[in-house]
């Protein structure tokens, strides 16, 4: 039931000036004389958006879509992905923090997405590139599900403004739309052979599908997508002291560089507790089948700690004060991750959700909920850590769910 998707391009006019990008130790392998000679001025920029509404780990699946194209364009031409600055996302609702234009560093290990593809962030871009654009700027079609498209504010004849991550100063200056079904590398011939634009545009990136899903390159990217040290380093700092969890004994690899480490699935044990990922809000709107009550959930929890023997348990969950103080009353020995002021203005509401994933992650058994991308990721994570799956895939079931299937397995592939 594959639907038509549409994907809009705007194309960057080539006529503006190129300029040799900053930051050569982005580019592994290259000098800097490469980088001021003939190599840069042929360098292409990538760039992408995705549908407003979508949550920052459907997101972060995106990026694997697109850096596969960006694998498959580097093979004819050289070309950086410039990094989509983070914000304005809906679930980021901490008060009176700064959340827009936020750089991936905050979030991710630069130096481990460079072992991957040449990536940049946004603010290097517009340091050094004339700046020109494609998206889906005023194309009043929609997209696959009917939603409306972003509309510029202004055209004029050279520009267009819109939503360019929060940057009132980035303009659009050519728009295409094209119609793609199909995985990301579909839309390599258009940028190769259909633009000569420098600086290219592909918004609605989401309607892109992957190109080999849970293959070689989709684990490669992945395994680059580790998460930035300050936030691990916050992570690790609550296992060692609320969980009595190091790397060590757990035989947790702590290796920096992804592309060193090969772990044999089982090889770890995890942490000494019960990690936990329990959504709420928009999940339980609507009484939802597969999602179970507090009271459902809690006896799950107590069975699992008593099978694996673990007297602790991590809850990650963006519960509401209200179910907040319920679960306390129902599970008073819970430890959650709960950031003073400071450290939530310095992480982040994205940051936050990093820390529990990542403590998770090294639980010795982990229990999310269906069909949350947010336990997704956490799967990934402990697939990479090398912990059994059968302590992985696993999830709550709604109190009155008939056949409760359990997630897939996804194996990861070196
Ligand atoms: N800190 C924290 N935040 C959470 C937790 N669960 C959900 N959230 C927040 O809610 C958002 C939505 O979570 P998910 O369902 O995983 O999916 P998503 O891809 O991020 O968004 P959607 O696909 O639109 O639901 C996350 O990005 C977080 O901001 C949690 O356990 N801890
Ligand atoms: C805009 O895109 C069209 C179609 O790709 C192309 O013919 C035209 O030259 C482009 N204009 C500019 C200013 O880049
Ligand atoms: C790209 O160019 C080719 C050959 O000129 C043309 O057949 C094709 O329709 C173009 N595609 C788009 C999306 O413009
Ligand atoms: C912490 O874990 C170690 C084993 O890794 C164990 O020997 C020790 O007793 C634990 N400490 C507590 C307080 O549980």
């Amino acid at each position: 039931m594959a639907a038509l998707s549409v994907v809009c391009l705007l194309l960057g006019a080539a006529s503006w000036p190129p300029v040799a990008a900053s930051g050569e130790e982005f580019w592994p392998g290259q000098s800097a004389a490469d980088i001021l000679s003939g190599a840069a001025s042929r360098r292409r920029y990538l760039l992408y958006d995705v549908n407003p509404p979508e949550g920052f780990n459907l997101r972060r699946d995106v990026y694997i879509r697109v850096a596969s194209l960006l694998k498959t364009l580097l093979k004819t031409e050289e070309w950086v992905l410039v990094l989509p600055p983070w914000g304005r996302l809906y679930h980021w609702q901490s008060p009176d923090i700064h959340q827009v234009r936020i750089p991936w560093a905050d979030f991710f290990d630069l130096p481990s997405l460079n072992r991957n593809i040449p990536v940049i962030e946004y603010e290097q871009f517009i340091a050094g590139e004339a700046v020109s654009h494609l998206g889906p700027e005023g194309l009043a079609s929609g997209g696959p599900a009917g939603a409306p498209l972003r509309s510029p504010r202004r055209q004029c004849s050279r520009s267009f403004r819109g939503w360019f991550w929060g940057y009132e100063e980035t303009r659009g200056l050519n728009v295409s739309c094209l119609s793609v079904q199909g995985s990301a590398s579909i839309v390599a011939p258009v940028l190769l052979r259909n633009t000569s634009a420098r600086s290219v545009m592909l918004d609605r990136a989401e309607t892109l599908l992957h190109d080999h899903y849970g293959g070689k390159e989709y684990w490669d990217t992945r395994r680059s997508m580790v998460f930035a040290r300050h936030l691990r380093a916050a992570g690790d700092a609550f296992r060692s002291s609320r969980l009595n969890s190091t790397d060590a004994a757990d035989r947790t690899p702590s290796t920096e560089d992804w592309t060193e480490r090969k772990v044999q699935l089982g090889s770890s044990l995890g942490g000494p507790y019960l990690g936990v990922h329990l959504r709420r809000k928009d999940f339980i709107w609507g009484h939802r089948q597969d999602v179970p009550s507090l009271d459902g959930a809690v006896r799950r929890i107590r069975s699992l700690m008593e099978a694996h023997q673990l007297s602790k348990v991590f809850v990650a969950t963006d519960a509401v004060r209200k179910e907040l103080e319920e679960l306390k009353r129902l599970l008073p020995e819970m430890l959650r991750f709960e950031p003073t002021w400071e450290e939530l203005e310095l992480y982040k509401d994205g940051g936050v959700a990093i820390i529990d994933q990542w403590i998770c992650a090294h639980a010795r058994f982990f229990i999310g909920t269906s069909v949350s991308t947010f336990s997704f990721r956490i799967q990934e994570e402990r697939e990479i850590l090398g912990l059994d799956p059968t302590t992985t895939y696993n999830r709550f079931c709604g109190d009155e769910e008939k056949a409760c299937e359990q997630p897939t397995h996804w194996k990861i592939a070196y």
